[in-house]
Protein backbone atom coordinates (compact mmCIF):
# COMPACT_ATOMS: atom_id res chain seq x y z
CA UNK A 1 0.00 0.00 0.00
CA UNK A 2 2.75 1.99 0.66
CA UNK A 3 4.22 1.89 -2.68
CA UNK A 4 1.14 3.42 -4.03
CA UNK A 5 0.92 6.56 -2.08
CA UNK A 6 4.41 7.16 -2.91
CA UNK A 7 3.28 6.99 -6.29
CA UNK A 8 0.26 8.67 -6.20
CA UNK A 9 2.35 11.52 -4.41
CA UNK A 10 4.99 11.55 -7.24
CA UNK A 11 2.74 11.64 -9.46
CA UNK A 12 1.06 14.71 -7.83
CA UNK A 13 4.87 16.36 -7.61
CA UNK A 14 5.20 15.84 -11.34
CA UNK A 15 2.00 17.21 -11.73
CA UNK A 16 2.62 20.02 -9.89
CA UNK A 17 5.95 20.63 -11.53
CA UNK A 18 4.61 20.79 -14.96
CA UNK A 19 1.97 23.16 -13.85
CA UNK A 20 5.03 25.25 -12.78
CA UNK A 21 6.31 25.21 -15.89
CA UNK A 22 3.38 25.49 -17.84
CA UNK A 23 2.80 28.93 -15.67
CA UNK A 24 6.13 30.08 -16.25
CA UNK A 25 7.09 29.72 -12.48
CA UNK A 26 10.32 28.39 -13.57
CA UNK A 27 13.24 31.46 -14.19
CA UNK A 28 13.58 32.71 -17.59
CA UNK A 29 16.63 32.83 -19.47
CA UNK A 30 18.06 36.72 -18.95
CA UNK A 31 20.95 37.77 -20.67
CA UNK A 32 23.38 39.75 -18.02
CA UNK A 33 26.22 40.52 -20.54
CA UNK A 34 25.85 41.80 -24.03
CA UNK A 35 28.36 44.13 -26.69
CA UNK A 36 28.55 44.59 -29.78
CA UNK A 37 30.92 47.18 -29.98
CA UNK A 38 28.65 49.81 -32.08
CA UNK A 39 29.03 52.37 -28.78
CA UNK A 40 32.86 52.33 -29.48
CA UNK A 41 32.72 54.23 -33.18
CA UNK A 42 34.15 55.82 -34.27
CA UNK A 43 36.79 53.34 -32.95
CA UNK A 44 40.74 53.36 -34.03
CA UNK A 45 43.36 51.03 -34.41
CA UNK A 46 45.27 49.95 -31.23
CA UNK A 47 41.83 50.72 -29.31
CA UNK A 48 41.92 50.76 -25.53
CA UNK A 49 38.69 52.46 -24.54
CA UNK A 50 36.81 49.94 -24.14
CA UNK A 51 33.18 50.36 -21.98
CA UNK A 52 32.81 46.68 -21.10
CA UNK A 53 36.71 45.18 -22.02
CA UNK A 54 39.95 45.64 -21.24
CA UNK A 55 42.78 44.99 -23.52
CA UNK A 56 45.15 42.51 -21.35
CA UNK A 57 47.77 41.55 -23.49
CA UNK A 58 48.68 42.55 -27.31
CA UNK A 59 46.80 45.32 -29.36
CA UNK A 60 43.24 44.96 -30.74
CA UNK A 61 41.29 47.47 -33.76
CA UNK A 62 37.93 48.80 -33.42
CA UNK A 63 37.35 48.89 -37.26
CA UNK A 64 36.21 52.64 -37.92
CA UNK A 65 33.06 52.52 -39.06
CA UNK A 66 32.90 53.69 -43.21
CA UNK A 67 36.54 52.93 -43.49
CA UNK A 68 38.60 51.13 -46.13
CA UNK A 69 38.77 48.53 -43.81
CA UNK A 70 35.15 48.10 -43.57
CA UNK A 71 34.69 44.13 -43.87
CA UNK A 72 31.11 44.25 -43.24
CA UNK A 73 29.31 47.48 -43.36
CA UNK A 74 26.09 46.91 -41.64
CA UNK A 75 27.27 45.36 -38.64
CA UNK A 76 28.38 48.83 -37.23
CA UNK A 77 31.42 48.81 -35.41
CA UNK A 78 33.37 45.75 -34.55
CA UNK A 79 37.13 44.28 -33.42
CA UNK A 80 39.89 42.78 -35.45
CA UNK A 81 41.61 40.68 -32.37
CA UNK A 82 45.29 41.20 -33.91
CA UNK A 83 45.16 45.41 -33.53
CA UNK A 84 49.03 47.28 -35.33
CA UNK A 85 51.66 46.50 -33.16
CA UNK A 86 52.89 42.93 -34.72
CA UNK A 87 51.52 41.78 -31.12
CA UNK A 88 47.76 39.77 -31.27
CA UNK A 89 45.56 41.13 -28.45
CA UNK A 90 43.77 39.62 -25.67
CA UNK A 91 39.97 40.98 -24.84
CA UNK A 92 38.97 40.50 -21.31
CA UNK A 93 35.46 41.48 -19.65
CA UNK A 94 36.06 44.12 -17.13
CA UNK A 95 33.18 41.93 -14.98
CA UNK A 96 33.71 38.66 -13.41
CA UNK A 97 30.52 36.42 -14.04
CA UNK A 98 29.41 34.75 -10.24
CA UNK A 99 29.45 31.08 -10.44
CA UNK A 100 26.80 29.37 -12.39
CA UNK A 101 26.11 27.77 -15.76
CA UNK A 102 25.52 30.61 -18.47
CA UNK A 103 25.13 30.57 -22.51
CA UNK A 104 27.56 32.24 -24.22
CA UNK A 105 27.06 33.17 -27.92
CA UNK A 106 29.61 35.11 -29.65
CA UNK A 107 29.99 36.47 -33.06
CA UNK A 108 33.35 35.89 -35.12
CA UNK A 109 34.59 36.36 -38.73
CA UNK A 110 37.74 36.22 -40.82
CA UNK A 111 39.51 38.86 -41.61
CA UNK A 112 38.36 38.88 -45.48
CA UNK A 113 40.51 38.35 -48.69
CA UNK A 114 43.40 38.75 -47.00
CA UNK A 115 44.49 34.90 -46.90
CA UNK A 116 45.21 34.89 -43.09
CA UNK A 117 44.05 32.33 -40.61
CA UNK A 118 43.81 32.60 -37.24
CA UNK A 119 43.22 30.74 -33.93
CA UNK A 120 41.11 32.46 -31.33
CA UNK A 121 41.38 30.70 -28.12
CA UNK A 122 37.87 31.82 -26.06
CA UNK A 123 38.22 31.20 -22.58
CA UNK A 124 35.37 31.02 -19.56
CA UNK A 125 35.30 29.08 -17.27
CA UNK A 126 35.05 25.63 -18.37
CA UNK A 127 35.57 26.61 -21.71
CA UNK A 128 38.52 26.82 -23.37
CA UNK A 129 38.61 26.50 -27.02
CA UNK A 130 40.37 27.19 -29.93
CA UNK A 131 38.28 28.53 -33.05
CA UNK A 132 40.48 28.34 -36.69
CA UNK A 133 38.82 31.29 -38.54
CA UNK A 134 39.82 31.40 -42.02
CA UNK A 135 39.44 34.98 -44.06
CA UNK A 136 36.63 34.08 -46.28
CA UNK A 137 34.75 32.82 -43.30
CA UNK A 138 31.72 34.92 -42.91
CA UNK A 139 30.14 36.71 -39.28
CA UNK A 140 29.01 33.26 -37.42
CA UNK A 141 27.16 33.16 -34.16
CA UNK A 142 28.05 30.35 -31.90
CA UNK A 143 26.84 29.14 -28.95
CA UNK A 144 28.37 27.48 -25.84
CA UNK A 145 26.99 26.17 -22.85
CA UNK A 146 29.15 26.92 -19.89
CA UNK A 147 30.00 26.54 -16.10
CA UNK A 148 31.79 28.61 -14.14
CA UNK A 149 33.45 26.94 -10.51
CA UNK A 150 34.54 30.80 -9.82
CA UNK A 151 33.81 33.69 -10.36
CA UNK A 152 35.55 34.30 -14.15
CA UNK A 153 36.22 36.82 -16.91
CA UNK A 154 35.30 36.27 -20.06
CA UNK A 155 38.31 36.36 -23.00
CA UNK A 156 39.09 36.49 -26.28
CA UNK A 157 42.86 35.82 -27.05
CA UNK A 158 44.22 35.76 -31.16
CA UNK A 159 47.27 33.43 -31.85
CA UNK A 160 49.93 35.48 -33.56
CA UNK A 161 50.83 38.95 -34.93
CA UNK A 162 50.28 40.04 -38.28
CA UNK A 163 48.01 42.64 -37.75
CA UNK A 164 45.20 40.86 -39.23
CA UNK A 165 43.46 39.01 -36.73
CA UNK A 166 40.03 37.71 -36.73
CA UNK A 167 36.58 39.80 -36.41
CA UNK A 168 34.64 40.03 -32.95
CA UNK A 169 31.37 41.87 -33.74
CA UNK A 170 29.44 40.70 -30.76
CA UNK A 171 29.76 38.47 -27.61
CA UNK A 172 26.85 37.72 -24.84
CA UNK A 173 26.06 35.82 -21.67
CA UNK A 174 22.93 34.64 -20.66
CA UNK A 175 21.23 32.58 -17.62
CA UNK A 176 20.41 29.45 -18.21
CA UNK A 177 16.73 28.77 -16.89
CA UNK A 178 16.74 26.08 -13.93
CA UNK A 179 13.50 24.07 -14.75
CA UNK A 180 11.31 22.99 -11.61
CA UNK A 181 12.75 19.63 -11.02
CA UNK A 182 16.25 20.15 -10.76
CA UNK A 183 16.80 21.86 -7.45
CA UNK A 184 16.89 18.47 -5.61
CA UNK A 185 18.90 17.02 -8.34
CA UNK A 186 21.21 20.01 -7.52
CA UNK A 187 21.09 20.08 -3.86
CA UNK A 188 22.35 16.45 -4.61
CA UNK A 189 25.67 17.88 -6.23
CA UNK A 190 26.17 19.94 -3.77
CA UNK A 191 26.12 17.43 -1.59
CA UNK A 192 28.83 15.64 -3.54
CA UNK A 193 30.57 18.42 -3.95
CA UNK A 194 30.56 19.49 -0.13
CA UNK A 195 32.42 15.58 -0.08
CA UNK A 196 34.79 16.07 -2.06
CA UNK A 197 35.99 19.20 -0.23
CA UNK A 198 36.10 17.57 3.08
CA UNK A 199 38.15 14.69 1.21
CA UNK A 200 40.53 16.87 0.24
CA UNK A 201 41.38 19.30 3.22
CA UNK A 202 41.11 16.09 5.01
CA UNK A 203 44.00 14.70 2.40
CA1 LIG B 1 29.06 45.33 -34.09
CA1 LIG C 1 44.82 44.85 -37.18
CA1 LIG D 1 46.74 36.81 -38.11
Amino acid sequence: MQTITLKKLLVTALGTAAIALGTGSAAQAAVIFSDNFDQEAPGGLNFTTFDKWDVTDGTVDVIPVGSSFNYYPGNGSYVDLDGSTGDAGVLTTKQAFNPGTYLLKFVLGGSTGQNNLNDVLVSFGSLNEIFTVASDDPLKQFTRAVTLGSASELSFSNAGGDNIGAILDSASVETIPTPVLLPGLIGLGIGVLRKRKVAQAEA
